[in-house]
């Protein structure tokens, strides 16, 4: 597995709309894997192919909630939630708010308002297809991640000024960098 270098605003590489996958074969676990490492490492909640510049729909996600009475000192355990071709079939009418904040998009955080539930469908790690309901943190990082897929960031949801912001905060942090 390696940790890969994540791509940040202003990139157009980010700006692409990405292509499903064929197969989901030993190729695209390795690819899967150093998504995961590289996520762990930032470290994110999820992570899109197109942020370490693979155009390919794969998205990998850990939201690493705490089991319920688990001791709250412990390391929490890893649950890898792995995601190809994802395509949402049906969003709830009903929003709900999130502070989201993006790797690519690093130190910049921003209310974001979309469906507070969605149906999903995927293939998973081993090319089985997965249907799901999502809710709370679930349901928005989901749909952040499949923004991604589209070329679209969280900061495309705010006002042009806050975008544009946000941009110089991040350029700027990479010159002193
Ligand atoms: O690590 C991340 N945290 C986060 C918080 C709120 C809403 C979405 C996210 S996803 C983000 C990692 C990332 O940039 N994924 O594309
Ligand atoms: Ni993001």
């Amino acid at each position: 597995m390696a940790i890969r270098e994540i791509l940040t605003v202003p990139n157009p590489v980010l700006k692409q709309v990405c292509k499903p996958v064929e197969k989901v074969d030993d190729d695209l676990r390795r690819l899967m894997d150093d998504m995961l490492e590289t996520m762990y490492d930032a470290p994110g909640i999820g992570l899109a192919a197109i942020q370490i510049g693979e155009p390919v729909r794969v998205i990998v996600m850990d939201l690493q909630e705490k089991p319920e009475g688990a001791d709250p000192e412990a390391e929490g355990i890893k649950t890898p939630r792995y995601f190809v071709n994802p395509e949402i079939t049906w969003s709830s009418e009903e929003l709900a708010p999130y502070e989201e904040g993006c790797l690519s998009v690093p130190e910049v955080y921003d209310e974001v308002q979309r469906p507070a539930r969605v149906r999903l469908k995927y293939l998973d790690y081993n090319g089985n297809l997965v249907e799901e309901e999502a809710d709370g943190l679930y349901a928005t990082c989901i749909q952040h991640e499949m923004d991604h897929l589209n070329g679209v960031l969280f900061i495309d949801h705010l006002s042009k000024l806050k975008r544009d912001r946000a941009v110089a905060k991040v350029k700027k942090l990479k010159k002193a960098a």
